[in-house]
């Protein structure tokens, strides 16, 4: 595809010129790749290309470095298992302002840019929206100039890579270094010693005081890999810093293995285990040991880290939370509570109080879930098995904790229970979501429903101990990816409008509302439109030789595949609509083409089996002649970073279906809004707040609340008698049952239909009819299409709301106090680039 360069021309401050930049781009083939033009693979070209860009970013790095060493200003650090960072390259130019510079550059020397950008693996360092969150907060700290950190692991391996055998999911590992990852400069002078199992021993210390001393069965080490994140068009470069496990080849390694060359090889293996893999499952408990040993290994390297810095700066420890605010995205980094108490008393000597209070002033928990499932909690014989001291911490914690409680609500022992940091029922496990409650001053969820849930079901009774406590911070994305990036056209038809100003300040989209009535615009509006669509259809050839056409409506649900969110519910709707289309060929509704993405965890059958059940359908639906092509369903294979900034840009429907509760906010729905997709939706996560932003009218909404589906549950749910009395929904299920889908096969999707008749825990049955009713309304609105232009346009231009840059500034005054450093370069009147 053509890329349209429009909005990254106007970039004049830079004293970079086309002829630096190619003899860089030469230079680095040269002695980096050292290859010569007529050897050089495309990916010595990309890489020589990347090392071009690194080059040119070090100086903003290097100085910002410096400027806040030299200011020793207060630091977010963002805590996170994931971070799905999405490919570097383009979203650097973006940043930089170069894109288009750069484009012609490389055009100039002969190449293909479009393939050079395609050349780069994506770093899928997450599962899905926490870990996309994680990378949207990390830009939009740079470009609000906050001194900040990211906090993760270097995965060896990332989110597996999908492919589709037979309309099953096949997962291929996903080997994103084996090319090289030029964006990453490792610091093995800043490595980390973590510790792991083994016992704790009380002793006294020379001033007669009884302590304890944890010896670890094992050590290994972290050491941390660099990513510069820039702002976007400041000087600002922040770091992205990533720990990789390794075996230490100390002195100790050799006493405990002496004379065994192998046992050594070994322990070298499972040292390296550690940040092997990223665990493939989104919102599920997977309970293994290597999980807890990954969380505590980041944790650890990461608090060592700013104990360093604060060491440096010569900041005395009792300020360490003045220094640092730390935030916990979910449950994953909770075990930082107990870390730093731990390095508090045992390795620096503070006192419990003094240290209870500095943990607690540094700490910031967000929750991303009200999924029970995805509530983590760890045995007690394997935590204790591999944090032995930890364990112990936890305990003084919850005593001190439940006595505080005991103190406010006298007698109530159920309400202690419930609070406890352990849970007692049964098998006792380690519950994180209460240690990141208890040891943190700030408790977020992420949208105003999910923060209301929260209060009102699985946090509620620390909501009863410490409403003070509780806030609302809504997701947001980058609109530096997912408008500048991803779709040029439209951001160069917005800016030759409006300016640039809106990439900082998105509410800047709404002065745009009233060209929703210009009929010029709404024409160039449709046009890019179709452009993305006509792109998209050929991708979508190519990757899975199915011809869609671009005229008809583009209806996308793309995110992870799990129950909640009722992908089957979009399919159940497909063969009901196919249905009446077979019985009327008259029927007057614009084709659509019915387009699914998004993973299945490997060991979530429900949810492969849902996979298969949507290629089935479109296996029936995409040959029959009777339809002619007026609808089409496909599966659009390995749905990650890349893929989406095709898919926001060419979409006209976004469908956000889950049951209401379940969802806490989404993020893909704001990404398709702001790219001009209406949202078919229930009153779900962030749904509630895109509506109001987006006028009702703008929206198309179905289904129960979540109080409803509340009370539906708590009054006795029958799915079976949705079936029995609604004769459409009982004709898609047997039709389903009958093996129409499955050649036959009426085994195939038993499992699930039988699961719907008889529990159906997400209710699409309750939901069915309302959404079929409410997907009719879409098909008429869509035939009206200087309407529907008009709504795909308020809808893009009144997202200003969900950009990341919003809810990085409400979580800098509300939560981290942080106040932007700008940087100045270092040296005499230098540019940035
Ligand atoms: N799976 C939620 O389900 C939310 C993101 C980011 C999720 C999404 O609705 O947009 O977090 N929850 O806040 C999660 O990962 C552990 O819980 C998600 O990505």
């Amino acid at each position: 595809m053509e890329q349209n360069t429009a909005p990254y021309r106007e970039h004049n401050r830079t004293s970079l010129t086309k002829e630096k930049l190619k003899q860089g781009f030469l230079d680095n083939l040269y002695f980096i790749q050292g290859k010569f033009p007529t050897l050089a693979s495309r990916n010595d070209y990309y890489l020589a290309l990347a090392y071009t860009i690194r080059d040119r970013m070090l100086h903003r790095w290097i100085s910002t470095a410096t400027n806040y060493y030299e200011s020793g200003a207060r630091t977010v650090c963002y805590l996170s298992a994931e971070f799905l960072m999405g490919p570097h390259l383009g979203n650097n130019l973006v940043n930089m302002g170069i894109f288009g510079m750069v484009k012609e550059v490389v055009e100039e020397l002969g190449l293909n840019f479009e393939e050079l950008l395609a050349q780069e693996e994506e770093p899928g360092l997450g599962n899905g929206g926490l870990g996309r969150l994680a990378a949207c907060f990390i830009d939009s700290l740079a470009t609000l100039e906050i001194p900040a950190l990211g906090y993760g692991i270097r995965y060896e391996f990332g989110i597996f890579e999908q492919t589709i055998v037979d309309g099953w999911q096949m997962e291929k590992t996903d080997k994103w270094l084996r090319n090289g990852n030029p964006w990453e400069v490792p610091r093995p002078e800043w490595a980390q010693e973590v510790r792991l199992g083994g016992h704790t021993e009380q002793y006294t210390d020379e001033n007669g005081r009884l302590r304890v001393r944890w010896v670890p069965a094992k050590i290994v080490l972290g050491i941390p890999y660099d990513t510069p994140i820039l702002g976007y068009r400041t000087n600002t470069a922040n770091t992205l810093r990533l720990w990789k496990s390794e075996a230490p080849e100390s002195f100790d390694f050799e006493v405990f293995n002496r004379g065994d060359y192998y046992g050594a090889v070994d322990q070298k293996v499972t040292s390296e285990n550690i940040s092997k893999v990223l665990y493939p499952n989104d919102e599920q408990l997977s309970g293994k040991q290597l999980r807890l040993e990954q969380q505590y290994f980041f944790v650890s390297c990461s608090l060592r880290d700013m104990l360093r810095v604060l060491a440096i700066q010569n900041i005395p420890l009792s300020r360490f939370h003045e220094k640092f605010a730390v935030q916990l995205n979910d449950t994953h980094p909770a075990i930082a509570v107990a870390e730093l108490m731990r390095l508090l008393l045992d390795e620096y000597l503070v006192d419990w109080d003094d240290a209870w209070e500095i943990t607690q002033r540094t700490f910031a928990y967000t929750n991303h879930t009200l999924l029970p499932e995805a509530l983590e909690q760890w045995p007690l014989p394997l935590f204790a098995s591999v944090l032995p001291r930890h364990l112990e911490i936890i305990f003084e914690i919850n005593s001190r904790f439940l006595d505080e409680v005991r103190i406010k609500f006298l007698g109530d022992e159920a309400r202690l229970a419930r609070l406890s940091l352990i849970n007692e029922g049964g098998e006792r496990y380690v519950r994180m979501a209460h240690l990141a409650c208890v040891g943190s001053h700030a408790i977020n969820g992420v949208a105003e429903l999910h923060s209301e849930l929260l209060k009102q079901d699985v946090l509620k009774d620390f909501y009863e101990l410490w409403p003070e406590k509780f806030r609302n911070k809504t997701n947001g994305v980058t609109p530096r990816r997912w408008m500048i990036l991803s779709n040029p056209s439209l951001a160069s038809l917005v800016s030759d409008r409006i300016g640039n100003g809106w990439v900082r300040d998105l509410e800047q989209l709404r002065q745009l509302e009233p060209m929703a009535d210009d009929a010029d615009f709404r024409k160039e509006w449709w046009d890019v439109k179709r452009a993305n669509k006509v792109a998209f259809a050929q991708y979508i050839f190519k990757r899975t030789g199915i011809l869609v056409d671009p005229e008809s409506m583009f209806d996308f649900q793309v995110k992870r595949i799990h129950e909640y969110k009722r992908q089957h519910l979009n399919v159940l709707h497909i063969i009901s609509l196919y249905r009446r289309l077979k019985e009327n060929p008259n029927l007057e509704v614009p084709p659509r083409t019915f387009l699914f993405g998004g993973k299945a965890a490997p060991g979530y059958h429900t949810a492969k089996r849902m996979i298969k059940l949507i290629t089935s359908v479109g296996e029936v639906i995409n040959r029959d002649p009777d339809i002619r092509d007026r609808i089409k369903v496909v599966f659009v294979p390995n749905f990650n970073v890349t893929t989406g900034q095709k898919i926001y840009p060419a979409a006209d429907l976004s469908e956000q279906i889950s049951t209401a509760g379940k969802e806490a906010s989404g993020t893909g729905n704001m990404k398709f809004s702001m790219n001009g997709a209406l949202t078919i939706g229930t009153l779900d996560g962030a749904n509630v707040e895109i509506r109001e932003e987006v006028g009702a009218e703008n929206f198309f909404l179905f289904g129960l609340t979540a109080d409803e589906v509340y009370a539906l549950r708590a009054s006795g749910y029958h799915p079976y008698d949705y079936y029995n009395t609604n004769p459409h929904l009982k004709d898609v299920i047997d039709l389903l049952r009958g093996g129409s889908f499955s050649r036959g096969d009426a085994d195939l999707f038993r499992g699930l239909t039988d699961g719907l008749l008889h529990h159906d825990p997400y209710l699409l049955f309750a939901d069915f009819q309302s959404y079929v009713d409410c997907q009719e309304e879409v098909s008429r609105a869509y035939l009206d299409r200087d309407h529907w232009t008009r709504m795909s346009i308020l809808n893009a231009v009144r997202s200003g709301k969900f950009s990341s840059d919003r809810s990085i500034r409400q979580y800098c005054e509300d939560i981290w106090k942080a106040e932007p450093v700008p940087i100045t370069l270092l040296g005499q009147n230098e540019e940035p680039t």
